[in-house]
């Protein structure tokens, strides 16, 4: 037998190539690592986005000089790794904290994946190297006032016009959307009654995306709104390569997935945090790590990590393979987000009173879970997605 090693409880570190191991941006597995990446450029910042709910705007850039954004596309400046290795990265930026995950995965799977899947060659030139980079940032607007989990209802138009087209909408709840440069805008064409993506940029007229503030998760992150008012861009400005409700939920793919490695980062930091509390924290003369209601909460967290982080590392490799239903998304997605979030929420018994301090960290990482849970589709449409699968019958349709 070899010894336990609660850290990488089911050796996961032995079924990454070489190269996952080098682009993740930390050595082991180890949520106190000091020389990981995250932990030495994200974690000295988190308490102070967290207490302003100002974004840092060097995050991006500091990440894209990594290597981090767009990891899995070929060309542009960008690594062109695994799936894997994007899912690894999500893991150790969602241990600091999901609003820096976020910020990045929409970067990654929201905006440069539909550029290089849906995009021009001219789109794809224009913008993949500076997003790779973090030159520019960009939001993905999908969801509207009146239809976030029935997307395909939205009621922002595109009509075309001689120079172009003219779009009128709303989305909201968009992250980076007070920060972006470019707005990948999802709308119903008037001309063929198909959902179609287009490329905004900053500053076009008609265009606004005021911040929404005094958010109660997610605050190092920016979010806000997308207000267009007769938007008029050229015919240049459409993704020419992909259309229908399809053509979003492709990104919705790769952003899920790497959610459901992320999110478990977030859980095994709140393990790693309560677990050195309960062996330093006394009571009745004894540390709390030696009481079995404790030791519990802890095994019941760190197994489902553990299974969680397996499960989505075969979607990744079936990914990488080429034999991906995305029914397996939702499956990874809604486990490991939901147990992340029950999880995190028991740990916090562990700290006791100190549980309502932000210097503890587990109280931020459970109010971020709770929107986790919910973005990207929420916890309870996974299940409907994954119930028609296997029954054959939507639940949610008329
Ligand atoms: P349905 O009629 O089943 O399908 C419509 C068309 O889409 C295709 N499709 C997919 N294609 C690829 N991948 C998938 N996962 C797909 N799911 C569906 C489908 O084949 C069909 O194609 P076609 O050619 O036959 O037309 O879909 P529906 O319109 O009835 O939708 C139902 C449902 C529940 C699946 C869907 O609406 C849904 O997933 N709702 C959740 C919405 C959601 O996830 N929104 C996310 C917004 S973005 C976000 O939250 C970013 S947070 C980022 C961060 O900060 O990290
Ligand atoms: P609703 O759809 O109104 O759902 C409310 C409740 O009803 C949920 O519990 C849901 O599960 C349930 N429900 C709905 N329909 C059914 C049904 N048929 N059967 C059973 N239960 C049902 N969107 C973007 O497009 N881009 C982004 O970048 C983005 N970032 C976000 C960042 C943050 C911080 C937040 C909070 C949200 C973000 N979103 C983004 C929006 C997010 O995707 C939506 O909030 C999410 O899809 C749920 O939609 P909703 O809020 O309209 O809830």
């Amino acid at each position: 037998f070899v010894k336990f090693a609660w850290e990488d409880p089911l050796d996961l570190e032995s079924l990454l190539t070489e190269e996952e191991v080098a682009i993740r941006p930390v050595r082991r597995t180890h949520a106190f690592d000091e020389t990981a990446i995250a932990n030495e450029n994200l974690l000295p910042r988190v308490l102070e986005g967290q207490r302003t709910e100002n974004y840092d705007h060097g995050i991006l850039p500091e990440m894209g000089a990594l290597g981090l954004l767009g990891p899995t596309i070929q060309g542009y400046g960008c690594a062109g790794v695994s799936s894997v290795a994007y899912g690894l990265i999500a893991r150790e930026v969602e241990r600091v904290d999901s609003g820096y995950r976020s910020t990045s995965s929409v970067q990654s799977s929201l905006v440069m994946h539909p550029i290089h899947e849906f995009g021009s060659d001219v789109q794809k030139e224009k913008y993949l190297p500076r997003l790779a980079k973090g030159e520019l940032v960009g939001c993905f607007g999908l969801t509207e006032p009146n239809h976030g989990s029935d997307p395909a209802g939205m009621e922002t138009t595109a009509e075309e016009t001689d120079g172009g087209f003219v779009i009128n909408g709303a989305k909201t709840w968009i992250t980076n959307s007070p920060i972006a440069d470019i707005f990948i805008i999802w709308a119903r064409a008037k001309w063929d009654g198909k959902i179609h993506g287009f490329v905004l940029e900053k500053g076009m007229e008609g265009l606004s995306a005021p911040a929404i503030k005094h958010k109660l998760a997610l605050r190092c992150s920016a979010t806000g709104s997308i207000f267009m008012d007769n938007v008029k861009v050229g015919h240049d400005a459409i993704l020419p390569h992909g259309s229908g409700m399809g053509a979003p939920f492709s990104c919705l793919n790769s952003a899920r997935y790497g959610i459901s490695w992320g999110a478990i980062g977030a859980l095994e930091d709140s393990i790693a945090r309560t677990r050195a509390y309960a062996l330093e924290r006394h009571q009745f003369k004894r540390p709390l790590a030696s009481f079995q209601l404790v030791q519990k909460k802890l095994v019941d967290a760190h197994t489902e990590a553990a299974l969680g982080l397996q499960a989505s590392l075969q979607v990744g490799r079936l990914k990488d393979a080429g034999k991906l239903a995305p029914e397996m998304i939702s499956m990874v997605k809604r486990n490991n987000c939901g147990k992340a979030l029950e999880h995190s929420r028991r740990l916090l018994d562990i700290l006791g009173g100190n549980a309502c301090s932000d210097e503890y960290h587990v109280g931020r990482h459970a109010a971020n879970l709770q929107i986790v849970n919910t973005y990207e589709g929420t916890y309870d449409i996974h299940t409907l997605i994954l119930g028609k699968a296997i029954t054959d019958i939507a639940a949610f349709a008329n």
